[in-house]
C-alpha cells in the first residue's frame, strides 16, 4: 500500500513497509473499537429526563474487567508487534548478505561524498572514484556501506530503499542495501545538520550492468582529465544542481 507512494526499490524497502501496515492495521482496529465503545458508552448512560447520570467508581469486578481485558489484549499485540520488528531487525541489521561491492559514504556540513571502489574493487586504492550528491549502483548486487561523518550528526536517508541510519563524528558505521528498481531516487538528511540542513539532498542512480560500467568508465575519464565533465554527468548535474554543492568528483 506504501508503494502506491513510493516505490520500494530495495529487497528491504517491502519488509519494513509489511511492518508500517501491520502496526497501522492492529492500531487502527483497536483506535476504532475504543472510541465506537466510548462514543456508545457515553451516549447510553447519558442524563435524561428522570435518570441522572451516574459516577462509577470503577471498582466493581465486572466494570473493571473493561480495563483489565484491554490490557491484556494490548499486551498481546505488543508481544505480536514486537515478534514481527525483530524479525525485520534481523533481516536489515544482522543478517548482512556478502558484498558485491562497498561504498563509503561520508556526511559533511552539508553534502555527500560518495568513495566508490572502481575496477578493483577496493576502497583505498588509486582507482577509486569519488563522487559529490549523486550515488551510482548497480541494480541486483549487494552494498554494503561505511558511513562517516566530518562535522555533526547527519542521517543518510533513502526513502526508496527504507533506509535510514545515523552518521556519527568519529565512528564508522557499518549497512547495507541491495537495489532491485532502475532509476533515480532521492537521498535526503535526516538530521537536522545547520543552516543548509534542507539542502543537503543527493540522488542515487541505479542502472543495470552496461549503464552502471558506462557511468564508472564516464568518472574514470573524468577523474583522469580533472575538472572536465563527460556530457551525460554535465547535464545530470546541471538538472540537479542547488546551493552551489557542484556534482561530478573531487
Ligand atoms: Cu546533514
Amino acid at each position: 500500500m506504501i508503494s502506491w507512494l513510493l516505490p520500494q526499490a530495495s529487497t528491504f524497502a517491502s519488509t519494513i513497509d509489511g511492518l508500517v501496515l501491520l502496526i497501522a492495521v492492529i492500531v487502527g482496529f483497536w483506535l476504532i473499537v475504543a472510541e465506537v465503545v466510548l462514543f456508545g458508552f457515553i451516549f447510553k448512560f447519558r442524563a435524561r429526563d428522570g435518570i441522572r447520570g451516574q459516577y462509577v467508581s470503577g471498582e466493581d469486578k465486572s466494570q473493571k474487567q473493561w480495563v483489565s481485558y484491554p490490557h491484556y489484549a494490548v499486551v498481546v499485540f505488543d508481544i505480536i508487534i514486537i515478534a514481527a520488528a525483530l524479525r525485520v531487525w534481523n533481516e536489515v541489521k544482522v543478517e548482512v548478505p556478502p558484498a558485491d561491492e562497498q561504498i563509503r559514504i561520508i556526511a559533511q556540513q552539508w553534502s555527500w561524498t560518495f568513495v566508490h571502489a572502481g575496477p578493483d574493487g577496493k576502497l583505498d586504492t588509486r582507482d577509486d572514484i569519488r563522487t559529490v550528491d549523486d550515488m551510482y549502483v548497480q541494480r541486483d548486487r549487494v552494498y554494503t556501506f561505511e558511513l562517516h561523518a566530518r562535522d555533526v550528526v547527519h542521517s543518510f536517508s533513502v526513502p526508496a530503499f527504507r533506509l535510514k541510519q545515523d552518521a556519527v563524528p568519529g565512528r564508522a558505521i557499518r549497512g547495507w542495501f541491495k537495489p532491485t528498481l532502475e532509476g533515480t531516487f532521492d537521498i535526503q538528511c535526516a538530521e537536522m545538520c545547520g543552516m543548509g540542513h534542507g539542502l543537503m539532498a543527493g540522488r542515487v542512480h541505479i542502472g543495470s550492468a552496461a549503464q552502471y560500467a558506462a557511468w564508472m568508465t564516464n568518472l574514470t575519464k573524468i577523474g583522469a582529465a580533472g575538472t572536465a565533465m563527460a556530457p551525460t554527468l554535465m547535464a545530470d548535474v546541471a538538472a540537479h544542481d542547488h546551493a552551489g554543492t557542484a556534482g561530478g568528483t573531487r
